[in-house]
């Protein structure tokens, strides 16, 4: 065995840069590569350079748009692939990229602007893909030059960070979110501690470029004792007694000098010192001897008398080149990454759970695949210890396809030899590249290996080239920002590009050298692609160019979307993302003119009944709507009824522990292979049951203060009633969605029953089963089984086979939800409460299309009965403008139906930050304006909150004596809006719409005399 430390994994980092956009991710990226870059970048450029935004676009933009790697080299043989991200949440895919294939984040902070809404996400995205977060608070000079802070104000609002970022941080680890991920606590030994503090030494403080560490030794003058005792101190309310040399608390410090004004350590030795070399570094006379005499010399430090006389040119210079030399800012940075980030070793004990969860199979199907399901354990064990050894098997995962023209790939291989770039994508000139990682054993260039895709399961096998291809590799090669180094072979634990698997792999896969491994996990999305537009050709002679081009799009971008055969629709995740996308398209992939519409914005449809209108509901009983099947056989009666928003969002966000959870009962029911460990269905179902009853009593505990609590109570009874009676979940795209189809209540109308046209039925009591309850735990097992299958005394004669019609019925409400009454667009929140009759004396096949289509019509007429409303997707906007423009950007925010949650002042500067939530679909309106009006000054971030019902009835005509008294005979009505977004989405389907061209003609006619 090798010791540890000959052991190269050892010295190797991974790790990304996650922040809010313009928070200096490149900026540093610059610093550290051109400290370990070996000539990549000039010291005195750093920082100025961008040399990880090569991209002319990135350029143009100012921002970071594609992530890319750098191998850096560090002290005593360290390898570092540093990974850095685009912030802009448009492009949050890519930072989920750089995420997966890093063991360690730099979470950076900008000083000045504080803790934005993408700092939770990044954190959540760190802690989701089990990385090491270290915290970079970054721009600290602005707090000097900019907003001229003294060094007290600043140490506050330093401090006021570090606690918000460790805050989020320890709600993320409380398990109050994500406990069914938290499978081996214990791994996580620090638990109870703060995640970021600077004694452990893992917060920098950027671009004064130091951590306390440093500060320590230079008070200490390098006394290891003395180091230590300051360094605790050194953060925090501590103070120094300077006769007594030690720390003092903040009560011994009040009580040994009540009446001088403490400092605490951070200030009285930090800041204070820096803000000193800062004040005289900028000032126009003499600065240059100043730090010449006590900085320069004082510390011995390295600098060029040139360079300190460069003053007059810009002041900054001389104060750079003086910092640069005391406080270096990427020999502290790559120091923090050696001391307090793991190396892939125990980087992937530790994050195994989340990059290959553990499989447990039903006994019989382990046993009679024993040597597969051996051989899997074998590769995840393999993953786990990050292994290298020759027998290793290969494993490798590409968390993105990026493109690169042809031309920009080396000629030359790792001997000196010539390299065959044959273009495999046809006759594009671009050459598609895996951005990907080793996990195990030895990859070599030229290798075949298997290319697993997401869906692959080793143990049920798969049919050629379905989820498993053999392909061989061409080249390797080791990332150095926009250039590429060839290497004869990579292995566990870094970083890398491989050339040669442009056709075979779409977004992201894992390759493997044996076909008994189970695909990586799926990476994990901030956000999810919301903005759509039509798309096609200027030309249709292009059309075949088009589709080549959305295909190539489709491979470089690991985030977009396109459907359509005729009509192409391309989601993006935002305005950035899709103007980036049609931008690449046009130039690169297509190269032909482009026809785009205006965004299509996703609707999903409702019933009236938030807050209070939920306790309404249950005074007016709703009537079941009864429809039957065209062959006569069964009948349906559906009533609908809206599920609490709470809990609707609660169903949402858990889109994949329902998924989880539904499968793994319905794999287990049927004894067939089971993908999950049956210990995970149990965590994700208890936390289900136990977040669906939180979401039900916070919207209780919200509507308790208008609503007697007898009726609160009932209410939440019957809604416990609808949970044990749970027959299907809705499946939209192949996702849930977060509508139920509930059985009627059972005891209430059992027996034979006489349906509509008088002919007589038997009530299905439970033709299904009731498996969805049982599994979330809101019915015993044994409860199900007396609840389920039809009544049986009388199933034999008059339900030829209950598992048909269960499908009839579940595949009809499916398809109703797909589409609702109002303009096709998915339904939300709703329940479906369903009684079923079979007819006596039918005959025995089903008409199974004409079945689904009756119970489809039941579903859809139930809502259209109910006060059917339409439901639009918000933005959350953060919006920073400056005071003078406050007043114009509240005109903008109420043009734009936007709902204001709260404004404040940005401490220490004239802007203020308003955040509110802004209708999707008057987002590019909004930006318009706000560019106009406020000339660019104020700036928005939008990215998707939420679905929020609009409560206007879309069909609302005055009917009571009241509403005609207001409205009259609705004429003089201002616009409908609901009506009017319902019209443009059937209209953009081709659905039919009622215009009323000249509704009120007589009125019009009077006008026109009148003028
Ligand atoms: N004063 C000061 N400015 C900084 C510092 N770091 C970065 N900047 C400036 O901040 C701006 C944004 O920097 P970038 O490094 O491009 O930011 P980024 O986080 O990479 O941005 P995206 O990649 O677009 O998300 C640039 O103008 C930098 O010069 C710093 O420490 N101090
Ligand atoms: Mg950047």
């Amino acid at each position: 065995m090798v010791a540890d430390a000959d052991d190269p994994r050892r010295r190797v980092r991974n790790t990304c840069i996650l922040a809010h956009v313009d928070h200096g991710k490149t900026t540093l990226a610059d610093h550290l590569v051109a400290h370990g870059g070996e000539g990549l970048v000039h010291p005195r450029m750093a920082g100025s350079a961008l040399f990880m935004d090569h991209l002319e676009e990135e350029r143009r933009r100012a921002i970071t748009i594609k992530s890319a790697s750098v191998a850096l080299r560090h002290g005593d043989g360290y390898r570092v692939h540093l990974i850095d991200s685009p912030g802009h949440i448009d492009l949050c895919s890519e930072a989920s990229a750089a995420a997966r294939l890093a063991d360690s984040a730099l979470i950076l902070v900008d000083a000045v602007h504080g803790v934005h809404v993408q700092i939770h996400a990044v954190l959540r995205q760190a802690f989701l893909e089990r990385l090491r977060p270290c915290l970079v608070l970054n721009k600290i000079d602005r707090l000097i030059t900019d907003l001229r802070l003294d060094p007290f104000e600043a140490y506050h609002r330093l401090r006021r960070i570090v606690d918000e970022v460790n805050s989020i941080y320890s709600t993320l680890r409380s398990g109050s979110y994500f406990s069914s991920l938290q499978l081996d606590q214990a791994a996580d030994e620090e638990e109870e501690e703060e995640a970021f503090v600077p004694a452990k030494g893992n917060v920098v403080f950027a671009c004064a470029r130091f951590r306390v560490h440093q500060f320590a030794d230079l008070v200490s003058r390098g006394r290891p004792d003395m180091t230590r005792k300051l360094l605790g101190g050194l953060w925090g309310p501590y103070y120094w007694d300077k006769t007594n040399k030690k720390v003092l608390g903040e009560k011994e410090a009040m009580a040994m000098c009540s009446s001088k004004k403490l400092q605490p350590m951070f200030v009285e030795f930090v800041l204070k010192p820096l803000w000193k070399v800062y004040d005289h570094g900028l000032k126009e006379e003499d600065a240059a001897s100043w730090l010449c005499d006590h900085v320069v010399k004082a510390f011995n430090l390295n600098v060029s008398t040139r360079e300190l006389l460069q003053r007059k040119e810009d002041p900054k210079v001389a104060l750079q080149a003086v910092l640069r030399a005391w406080l270096p800012l990427a020999e502290t940075v790559m120091t923090m990454l050696v001391d307090c980030t793991p190396d892939p070793v125990a980087a992937q004990a530790f994050r195994v759970v989340k990059l290959m969860p553990p499989r447990e199979l039903a006994p019989g199907v382990a046993a009679e695949y024993a040597g597969i399901v051996a051989e899997a354990d074998k590769v995840r064990r393999c993953v786990a210890a990050c292994s290298i050894s020759a027998r290793a098997p290969v494993v490798v995962f590409v968390s993105k396809m990026f493109a690169l023209p042809y031309n920009m790939l080396p000629l030359r291989g790792p001997d000196g030899e010539l390299l065959n770039h044959s273009q495999e994508t046809g006759e594009s000139d671009e050459c598609f590249l895996a951005f990907a990682r080793v996990f195990s054993g030895v990859l070599h260039a030229g290798q075949k290996v298997f290319v697993l895709s997401p869906m692959y399961d080793p143990v049920r096998g798969d049919t050629p080239g379905k989820h498993l291809k053999e392909v061989e590799l061409q080249y390797l090669y080791e990332m150095l920002g926009q250039g590429l180094r060839p290497v004869a072979s990579v292995g566990a634990g870094n970083v890398l590009a491989i050339q040669g698997l442009g056709t075979h792999i779409m977004k992201t896969a894992t390759l493997s050298s044996t076909r008994n491994c189970w695909p990586f996990a799926s990476m994990v999305f901030q956000v999810s692609p919301m903005l759509k537009v039509a798309i096609e050709p200027s030309n249709p002679t292009d059309l075949r160019a088009f589709v080549k081009g959305l295909d190539l799009l489709n491979r470089a971008d690991p985030f977009v979307e396109y459907t359509g055969s005729e009509k192409y629709v391309l989601e993006a995740a935002g305005k950035v993302h899709l103007e980036l996308c049609i931008k690449n398209l046009h130039e690169r992939f297509a190269k032909v003119k482009l026809n785009v519409s205006e965004p299509l914005v996703s609707f999903k449809e409702t019933i009236h009944g938030e807050g209070l209108g939920l306790i309404d509901s249950l005074k007016v009983p709703q009537e079941f709507v009864e429809r039957t099947a065209p062959d006569r056989k069964f009948a349906v009666r559906v009533k609908v009824i809206r599920l609490p928003d709470a809990l609707t969002k609660v169903l949402e966000e858990s889109k994949e522990l329902f998924s989880q959870t539904i499968k793994g009962q319905i794999t287990r029911s049927n004894k067939a292979m089971s993908s999950q460990s049956s210990q995970d269905d149990g965590h994700s179902a208890a936390k289900l049951r136990q977040n669906m009853l939180s979401a039900i009593d916070n919207e209780l505990e919200a509507i308790s203060v208008q609503v007697d609590k007898e009726k609160l109570e009932s209410y939440r009874k019957t809604l416990l009633g609808y949970f044990r009676r749970i027959w299907a979940i809705g499946w939209c795209d192949k996702q849930v969605s977060p509508n139920f189809f509930l059985l009627s209540d059972v005891k209430s109308s059992s027996g034979t029953t006489t349906s509509q046209d008088g002919r007589e039925g038997v009530l299905v009591c439970g033709t299904c089963n009731i498996s969805i309850s049982e599994k979330l735990g809101f019915v015993s097992v044994s409860d199900a089984e007396t609840n389920n299958g039809i009544d049986n005394s009388e199933s034999s004669t008059y339900a030829p086979d209950p598992e048909i019609l269960r499908n009839i019925i579940v595949s009809g409400f499916q398809k109703a939800i797909n589409a609702g009454p109002l303009c096709d667009e998915p339904m939300w929140g709703l329940a479906f409460i369903v009684e079923s009759y079979v007819f006596t004396g039918s005959p025995d096949n089903y008409n199974i299309f004409g079945g689904q289509e009756a119970v489809r019509e039941a579903c859809r007429a139930a809502v259209l009965q109910s006060k059917p409303r339409l439901v639009e997707p918000m933005y959350s906007c953060e919006l920073t403008t400056p005071t003078e423009q406050l007043g114009a950007v509240y005109a903008v925010l109420g043009h734009c139906r936007a709902k204001v949650l709260r404004e404040e002042m940005q401490e220490g500067t004239s802007l203020f930050t308003v955040r509110a939530y802004v209708p999707v679909v008057e987002s590019s309106a909004f930006s318009e304006k706000l560019r106009d009006i406020t000339s660019g000054a104020a700036d928005a971030l939008l990215s998707f909150s939420h679905w929020e019902s609009i409560p206007q009835d879309p069909f609302f005509v005055p009917k009571t004596r009241e509403e005609i008294e207001e409205f009259g005979d609705g004429s003089n009505m201002g616009p409908n809006l609901a009506k009017k977004l319902i019209d443009s989405v059937r209209r953009r389907k081709g659905l039919r719409v009622e215009d009323k061209v000249v509704e009120h003609g007589r009125k019009q006619r009077t006008r026109a005399k009148k003028v």
